[in-house]
């Protein structure tokens, strides 16, 4: 498989061939004379990223979709130039100043889009927005509210976009259900071999089996709109010298979906001061961080939520995390297809820490509620 070293599912350690092919993919979009120097960038699980730094000085993002997880990179780019463009107008509609919001737009290239390597996957080239740094994970509460007001910003100007014009490109991406069936039938065959870590992955789950429908029961009375898809602490990017936070990145999954799968993916992913790689053991779910996040977000998109929504946050949180967590240990049973990792069992680590952050929202479920209604009360946003 592409991208993801083969049967181990270890990232290839040689650079040489993907700089090479990152190479071939900027002279598609730029002429060669202009490229002064291409090098690897950012962390993500999924996709490879490139820094492409021209003679002139500019800078651009180069960005090789991965074909295991994206299998039609034409359905991800006109859902991403769709949704750009129309934040662009909404923006100007709502009179946000395009410092303070600063949105992607992908280059032309010679014959299209995107260039198409010989192994099939699909290349794209992407403004860089200089000025700026991504955090790995959130210990301020200031830097908390900065990202809970920047998704009701996104939240407020993809409203008004009609979510039947996307595409669907991870059909049931967060169907949680859906990864539970798949589950069982990895889980099934596997030789029952396990170690403690895999026992305390399976119980975990188990454990947790009857809450996976909470918001498919529900979702005729909440909120359905374009949503951002994966709005995790990285995808934000801080002005370079404040807390400011001045863009939202990585569109691939924009999709039709729930308020409340983006509300709990980023509220998991902003509590979380131990990080996505923290140690199992150490995970804590941080109270404090979840009260900045939602004075951020309610003023900005608080009124797009319905009473169902505003009573499902707590459990949109856990639902998301589990799920993230059940993605891990999934793709960790069976061979690290769909996430990148660095080491073996890093799937393994990520999903330990999953269940443990899920377990301490859990323990805290009280405390979260009573912080829920005080702010949803207290903002400006209803
Ligand atoms: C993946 O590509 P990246 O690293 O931004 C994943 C998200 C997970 C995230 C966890 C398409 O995001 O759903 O929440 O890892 N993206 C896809 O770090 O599956
Ligand atoms: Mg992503």
């Amino acid at each position: 498989m592409p991208g993801t070293g083969g049967e181990t599912g270890i990232i290839p350690a040689p650079p040489g061939n993907a700089l090479k092919e990152a190479l071939r993919a900027a002279t598609f979009f730029l002429a060669g004379h202009d490229i002064a120097r291409i090098q690897p960038f950012g962390a993500g699980n999924i996709n490879d990223t490139f820094l492409v730094t021209l003679h002139s000085g500019g800078q651009r993002i180069l960005q090789r979709l991965n074909p295991a997880v994206f299998p039609e990179p034409v359905l991800v780019m006109d859902n991403v130039r769709l949704v750009t463009e129309h934040l662009r107008q909404e923006r100007n509609r709502n009179g946000i100043a395009p410092a303070q919001f600063r949105i992607i737009s992908l280059f032309p290239g010679r014959t299209g889009d995107f260039y198409r390597a010989a192994d099939g996957s699909a290349w794209r080239l992407m403004t860089f927005i200089a000025d700026s740094r991504t955090c790995q994970v959130i210990r301020r509460e200031k830097q908390a509210g900065e990202l809970g007001r920047t998704l009701g910003i996104f939240h407020r100007l993809a409203s008004r976009l009609d979510p039947g014009r996307l595409a669907e490109t991870l059909p049931g991406f967060h169907l949680t259900p859906r990864y539970l069936q798949h589950y069982d039938r990895i889980a099934a065959s596997q030789d029952g071999k396990d170690g403690a870590e895999i026992a305390f992955c399976r119980a975990a789950i188990d454990q947790r089996r009857a809450m996976v429908t909470v918001l498919e029961e529900a979702r005729g009375q909440l909120r359905h709109q374009v949503i951002h898809g994966d709005p995790k602490v990285t995808n934000f990017l801080f002005d370079r010298d404040g807390d400011r936070v001045i863009s939202l990145i990585d569109l691939d999954t924009v999709m039709p979906g729930l308020l409340l799968h983006d509300i709990g993916d980023a509220l998991r992913s902003c509590c979380n001061p131990g990080g996505e790689t923290g140690r199992s053991g150490q995970t804590a779910f941080a109270p404090e961080l979840f009260r900045s996040w939602l004075r951020g977000y309610f003023p900005a998109a608080g009124f797009l939520l319905t009473d169902e929504d505003r009573t499902r946050i707590i459990a949109a949180v856990l639902l998301m995390t589990f799920e993230l967590g059940l993605r891990f240990f999934t793709d960790h049973l069976d061979g690290n297809r769909y996430f990148k990792i660095r080491f073996p069992g890093q799937n393994l680590q990520r999903a330990l820490v999953q269940f443990d952050l899920a377990k301490s929202i859990e323990q805290q479920a009280g405390t979260l509620e009573s912080i829920v209604n005080d702010t949803a009360a207290a903002g400006p946003g209803r």
